[in-house]
């Protein structure tokens, strides 16, 4: 069987840390495309030549022309520019929209099948605009968010309870911005509710409160300390998690920012929601109940994902 194709559109931190995890985990071959020239080629050169040391076996090509990602199987967009201290996630709106449109002609013209997750910021409406510029089906474009904001999430409360982030779930839906939805009731310990662990005593409802605020704001938190841009680590890790379950046909259930026709009330959005990744792409979306403070919670968020969308279809009336 022919190896999958990769195609990273944006070689910058994110990009890079993408191409050498998808060799690590040997997901494919990998092309790196970017406005930049010589970026895309120089780190895939410099990660092919990590290869022999790791022992994976992947092709590494570097471009700046969108022929190169012809007949990828997946397409990863982190094109655009990052957050410096000061800024929202939403002041990058009209300079990410226009890289938005570009890439997705390029995906249009080379890729139109592949699955494609969005990275860019901010990241609910970029990937709806990507959506409409490019024309890849609703099902196979996602954008990357809610399993980082849980990869956060399980982290914090990992180190609270001491024990292995392999035992911690967490559950947070809504859009990628300060008012996110980490829902404590759905989040776990093997298995166990936080609200129980609170009442087992190990932890206290102030404490808890306060991690579910780190979260929120766990962007923010890696933009002050870096200050010359924002997290790509556990970004990278995150889009890799859900490129894997694409390409082997995992079925993993993992909160991505997808298409809803309807679902939680809400129409023609993209809104982090639980989903299952397969070969088909996003092949179920699960709706959960939520009590009336959820609901509120979730409503919020998907008001400013809506003033956001509004604002793009502003910018660019061919928006629609
Ligand atoms: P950075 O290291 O600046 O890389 C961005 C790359 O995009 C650079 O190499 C640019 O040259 C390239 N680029 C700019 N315009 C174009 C274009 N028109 N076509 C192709 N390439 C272009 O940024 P990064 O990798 O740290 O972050 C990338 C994006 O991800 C930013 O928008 C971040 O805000 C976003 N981000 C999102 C999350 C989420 O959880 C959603 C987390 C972290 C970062």
């Amino acid at each position: 069987m022919a190896r999958s194709k990769i195609a990273l559109i944006g070689a910058g931190q994110i990009g890079g840390t993408l191409a050498h995890l998808a060799g690590l985990k040997e997901l494919g071959d990998v092309v790196l495309f970017d406005i930049a020239d010589g970026i895309p080629q120089g780190k895939g050169l410099d990660i092919a030549e990590s290869a022999p040391v790791d022992g994976f076996d992947a092709s590494y090509a570097g471009a700046n022309d969108y022929a190169a990602i012809e007949g990828a199987d997946v397409v990863i967009v982190t094109a655009g520019v990052p957050r410096k201290p000061g800024m929202s996630r939403d002041d990058l709106l009209g300079i990410n929209l226009k890289v938005m449109e570009a890439v997705g002609n390029g995906i249009k013209q080379y890729a139109p099948n592949a699955f494609v997750i969005c990275i860019t910021n901010p990241l609910d409406a970029m990937v709806w605009a990507l959506q409409k510029f490019s024309g890849v089906k609703p099902e196979k474009i996602v954008g990357m968010a809610g399993v980082l904001d849980s990869a956060r999430f399980r982290h914090f409360l990992a180190e609270e309870f001491n024990v292995s982030v392999k035992d911690v779930t967490a559950f947070v839906l809504g859009g990628h911005g300060d008012d996110m939805v980490p829902l404590v009731r759905y989040s776990t310990v093997a298995g166990i509710p936080l609200p129980d662990l609170v009442k087992m005593g190990w932890t206290s409802q102030e404490k808890l409160d306060a991690m579910v605020e780190r979260t929120r704001k766990g962007g923010g938190e890696i933009v002050n300390l870096l200050k010359t841009g924002s997290a790509f680590y556990a970004p990278a890790a995150s889009a890799i998690a859900m490129a894997e379950s694409y390409l082997k046909d995992k079925k993993r259930v993992l909160p991505c920012a997808a298409y809803l026709t309807g679902q939680y009330g809400v129409k023609d959005m993209f809104v982090g929601v639980p989903i299952v990744i397969g070969a088909k792409g996003v092949e179920r979306i699960v709706e959960v109940e939520f009590t009336g403070e959820e609901k509120a919670m979730f409503a919020k968020s998907v008001a400013s994902v809506q003033g956001l969308v509004d604002a793009c279809k502003q910018i660019n009336p061919a928006l629609k």
